[in-house]
């Protein structure tokens, strides 16, 4: 029944087993299948990407299409944040390399494992991370902006009528002392028109976890120069 068009070999053959697992309420053997897979040498962002992002774009295709319940749904999503927790300590290292996110989606919006998988790739990579997940307020991000002072704040929206909260959000950020870091939107709306970032005041903008990291060395070298050229 799941058919996963965009992977090859390996992966989709994994990808394929670990969504079958979920219809068929085994998520045990979901979870088995991964950390064998991690075990015997997979790279863990390839499984992100490739199993769980994909895996959760099948669930919706088959949720859109009545061949798998709203209830069926809730249960691949949440054992795949069930199984991506499985995994943190093999991404929680210790390697640290002295940068600071914060990841979070904006305020009304449900869907968080976009986000997350970003944070997860942050942090991979040595950054401090601080996930805040779906529906956070707009004033408590802020608030957590100005005590935490990341470089690069992760900003999530998969609904359109988010957009607006986006918006509001990047005002506040830009009104507030926090102005100066550095602000990452993505997220379906983002994917789908790709000059959006722009309009809603963002910084920068991915259409998947790898660009973001790599958009965020770019924010922080970029910064590097900038001090370089002051000093002189
Ligand atoms: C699971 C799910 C839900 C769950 C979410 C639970 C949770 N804890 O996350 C629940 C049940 C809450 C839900 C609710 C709804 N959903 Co829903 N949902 C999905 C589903 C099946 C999977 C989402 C997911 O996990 N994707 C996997 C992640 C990894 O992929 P991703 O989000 O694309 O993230 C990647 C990139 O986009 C990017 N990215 C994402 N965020 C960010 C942020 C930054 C800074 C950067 C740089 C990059 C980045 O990087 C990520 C990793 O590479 C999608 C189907 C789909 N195609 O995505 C529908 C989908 C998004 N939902 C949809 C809809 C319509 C809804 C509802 C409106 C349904 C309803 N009538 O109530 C509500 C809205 C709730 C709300 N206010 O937000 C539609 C949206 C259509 C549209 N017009 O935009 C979709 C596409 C389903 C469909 N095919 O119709 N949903």
């Amino acid at each position: 029944m799941n058919k996963f068009s965009g992977e090859s070999g390996e992966m989709k053959e994994l990808a394929k087993s670990y969504l079958e697992s979920l219809l068929l309420i085994k998520r045990d053997v979901a979870s088995e299948m991964i950390i064998k897979a991690i075990e015997n040498g997979a790279d863990i962002k390839k499984i992100y990407i490739d199993v769980f992002e994909s895996s959760q774009h099948e669930v919706g295709r088959l949720w859109q299409n009545n061949l798998i319940s709203v209830a069926q749904e809730h249960y691949c999503t949440a054992a795949t944040q069930m199984i991506m927790s499985q995994l943190y300590p093999y991404i929680f290292k210790g390697y640290k390399n002295g940068h600071r996110l914060v990841a979070t989606c904006v305020e009304g919006e449900m869907h968080e494992i976009g986000v997350r998988i970003v944070s997860d790739f942050f942090e991979m990579e040595g950054w401090d991370t601080y996930y805040l997940g779906a529906n956070t307020p707009n004033n408590s991000i802020v608030e957590t902006l100005i005590q935490l002072e990341p470089e690069v704040i992760a900003i999530s929206a998969s609904i359109p009528y988010n957009l607006g909260s986006v918006v509001e959000l990047i005002n506040a950020v830009r009104k507030s002392t926090a102005s100066k870091i550095k602000i990452l939107v993505g997220g379906r709306p983002f994917s789908l028109s790709p000059e959006l970032w722009k309009k809603v005041g963002a910084d920068g903008y991915a259409s998947n976890a790898l660009e973001a990291v790599s958009i965020a060395k770019e924010f922080i070298s970029n910064d590097k120069n900038t001090e370089k050229s002051h000093d002189k």
